[in-house]
């Protein structure tokens, strides 16, 4: 299988992030793609490919032009400011306040375009988000094209990512980015199957009122997992879109004889809707030693995941989410590729 990846993601370094009454140094951190294609080129999963020139069409499609404007120039703005450091928001427009106000002073934006204080912005952020966003759509273009299967080695990820909202991480949907794309190329339906041990709330948004792309989450339970506030059950989809959103939610602890059967009924659902191709958001933070997370996979479980996937029989692209145990994220990533591959 081939790798898409970029250099440039190792701008995004040196982050702080927002949580639980600290301002800690940011788990997503560049060694965890640095281990993932060391695996992969140890275990000779297959080459590893630049991403191709990108415009921001696709970008502009699936997010609010005017949030991956703001994506593009926050960091100048907070270093025109004169702050200096990770910038981060500290004020939200939520329920009671006003979000029809933009006053154009960074640290009012930095709050109107993000929903946590999880995705600070440092000098090489907006770089990294272009080419993990570029890898993506690269991804989806050589399945387009005809590969199996392709991985886009994405950081930073992209799933909490919303319409006009930055969060957990993440900045540009890349998963979005490839759904949108594959449609673009020809195929009239696509499902996103969502694995990271957090919701996919910004999928979940995206997609919400759409028929077009199936969206299933597998996740820690939202009563008691981040990010809380979407993730639960009953979310379905509306309009169009109803019975186009599958939540599997697990208590924590989930192993693999809970998240197993979750998996199956979230692979029954995409046969049953009958797409075109696939876009896996490939989070492996579900391992037993995560440092954020709740469930119980074990290593050898990552292959078992890959082989169910190939059996859908779809072309699919993975694009690389979340997992924070760095020293074990390259053989779990790259485990459920090679289950994958077979
Ligand atoms: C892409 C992805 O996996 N994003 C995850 C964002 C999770 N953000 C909230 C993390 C809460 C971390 N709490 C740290 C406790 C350390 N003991
Ligand atoms: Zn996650």
């Amino acid at each position: 299988m081939k790798t898409v990846h970029s250099p440039l993601h190792a701008g995004h370094a040196g982050q702080l992030e927002l949580t639980a009454g600290r301002l800690l140094p940011g788990f997503e951190v560049p060694e965890r793609a640095e281990i993932i294609k060391a695996r992969i080129e140890a275990v000779g999963l297959g080459p590893i490919l630049a991403p191709t020139a990108q415009t921001l069409d696709v970008a502009t499609r699936v997010h609010r032009p005017d949030y991956v404007d703001f994506l593009a120039r926050a960091w100048d703005l907070w270093i025109a400011a004169g702050y200096e450091g990770p910038a981060l928001p500290f004020v939200w427009p939520t329920r009671g306040l006003r979000d029809d106000l933009r006053p154009d002073k960074i640290t009012a934006l930095l709050g109107y375009y993000s929903f946590d204080g999880g995705s600070a912005f440092v000098a090489g952020t907006w770089g990294a988000i272009e080419s993990s966003y570029a890898a993506a759509l690269t991804a989806a273009d050589l399945v387009a094209s005809g590969e199996r299967g392709a991985y886009a080695l994405c950081r930073p990820p992209g799933h909490h990512a919303g319409v006009r909202a930055a969060g957990g991480y993440c900045y540009l949907n890349n998963a979005a980015c490839a759904a949108t794309r594959l449609r673009d190329a020809g195929a009239a339906r696509v499902a996103i199957l969502d694995v990271d041990f957090h919701h996919g709330n910004g999928t979940q948004e995206i997609f919400w009122t759409r028929g077009d792309v199936a969206v299933v989450n597998l996740h820690g339970d939202p009563a008691t997992e981040y990010p809380y506030f979407l993730g639960a059950a009953d979310e379905r989809g509306v309009g169009p879109g109803e019975g186009f959103n599958l939540n599997l939610p697990m208590a924590a602890g989930a192993d693999w004889a809970i998240w197993g059967e979750a998996l199956t009924t979230g692979l029954s659902a995409i046969r049953a809707w009958g797409v075109d191709a696939l876009v896996v958001s490939l989070g492996v933070d579900t391992w037993e030693g995560d440092p954020i997370s709740h469930f119980r996979l074990k290593t050898s479980d990552y292959p078992r995941i890959g082989a169910a996937i190939a059996a859908l029989g779809l072309p699919t692209v993975f694009v690389q989410e979340g997992g924070y145990a760095v020293a074990a994220i390259g053989d779990n990533a790259v485990g459920v590729l090679e289950g994958f591959e077979g």
